[in-house]
């Protein structure tokens, strides 16, 4: 068997904790389907930072490069703070984000069976729920310039952050929308805010025009953003692949986990373009939640949305379809078997740590 290369880059605050739980599984993978996967492990955000004055190293980025994945867990906590912007933790993420090209940014939230009374939602809007929302990564107002602060000299500062989208970069991520929805159900939502923006209004042409020219026989509908985070959380289900900027997507897709029951719940995949000659893509999967300082350390953060990234990453980097269905196969008894960590307990349920909620899968886990 071909050997696998796997970055992981564990992060900060719980990272480290949910990616021994990704561990335990790559282990079972390799024992017992000789999945062949060679890990290496490199800091990343405050951790590198505190090692090399640098949120992540050139030699890190480096491994990212050379590696067929990279799963990552979470950067950022209150301990860095005062760092300098351009070495803050989140910086190290925006690099690898950027240098690898990881574009078209997968997030999909489903509503697993067991846990279709956590959401702060009824039931029966959630219960079935399979959305994929489609954030552009690469791009908006994350990346334009000029991004800064300026002092103005007379007491008074400017803080400025600059929204571009070029066509190329709408173009992209509108054909990744059509083609996922092409294996879904067949529509697509694009949002956007052209009521007020500029960029709104291009995001708008732009995917119209790739819909009407490539994607004719699929459905495509348009939502100004705010008015499209209210029928997120009404009326979920009329969706099926939402994509949408950087920022509208970062923070649709929180609001999106919420209907899940637990922001922990909700694994992503950042994909780069294939290569021509080799159809590879660079590509790197970590939970949407962030570092969560509040409970880093006490052995208590849900490892799911973690342990479902990894199977994106089987999926999207690696074909192994059977062992990806396995895992959330997995993920879905032990949740059916009433095993919960804290943020997604319920009454009834088994309350486990993160290594418990890893074992529970691990063990239900059929590769
Ligand atoms: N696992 C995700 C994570 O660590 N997020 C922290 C972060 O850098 N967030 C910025 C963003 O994703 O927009």
């Amino acid at each position: 068997m071909a050997q696998r290369k796997l970055l992981l880059l564990p992060g900060d605050g719980i990272g480290p904790e949910i990616a021994a739980e990704v561990s335990k599984l790559i282990a079972i993978l390799n024992d017992v389907v000789s999945a062949g996967f060679e890990t290496e492990t490199a800091l990343v955000g405050g951790s590198a930072y505190d090692d090399c004055g640098e949120a992540v190293s050139d030699a890190t980025m480096d491994l990212a490069m050379a590696a067929d994945a990279v799963l990552f867990g979470a950067v950022g906590g209150p301990k860095w703070d005062g760092v300098p912007y351009d070495k803050r933790p989140e910086a190290g993420l925006l690099r690898l984000r950027k240098d690898m090209e990881l574009f078209a940014n997968l997030r999909p939230a489903i509503c697993y069976p067991a846990l279709a009374d956590a959401s702060s939602l009824k039931r029966e809007i959630i219960e079935g729920l399979d959305i994929l929302i489609l954030r552009e990564l690469t791009g908006g107002v994350y990346f334009g310039e000029p991004k800064e602060i300026v002092d103005l000299g007379n007491g008074q500062k400017r803080a400025v952050d600059t929204q571009v989208y070029e066509t190329y970069e709408i173009e992209r991520i509108a054909r990744a929308a059509f083609e996922l929805a092409r294996t879904r159900r067949g529509k697509v939502t694009s949002m956007e805010k052209r009521n007020v923006m500029k960029t709104g209004v291009f995001w708008n042409e732009v995917v119209t025009r790739i819909h009407r020219e490539e994607f004719p026989d699929l459905t495509l509908e348009h939502e100004l953003a705010d008015a499209g985070g209210m029928k997120l959380v009404r009326a979920p289900k009329q969706f099926d692949v939402i994509v949408t900027d950087n920022l509208f997507g970062d923070m649709l897709s929180d609001i999106a986990a919420m209907l899940t029951g637990s922001l922990g719940m909700l694994p992503s995949a950042s994909l780069g373009k294939p290569d021509a000659a080799t159809g590879r893509r660079k590509a790197l999967y970590e939970p949407v939640h962030g570092s969560a300082p509040d409970i880093a350390g006490q052995g208590i953060a849900n490892p799911i949305a973690m342990l479902a990234s990894l199977g994106m990453c089987l999926r999207y980097s690696f074909a192994m379809n059977r062992e990806a269905d396995a895992l959330d196969a997995a993920i879905s008894q032990t949740l059916e078997a009433g095993i919960r960590t804290g943020d997604i307990m319920a009454e009834g349920c088994t309350k486990v740590g993160t290594g418990g909620m890893g074992d529970a899968v691990a063990e239900r886990f059929e590769a």
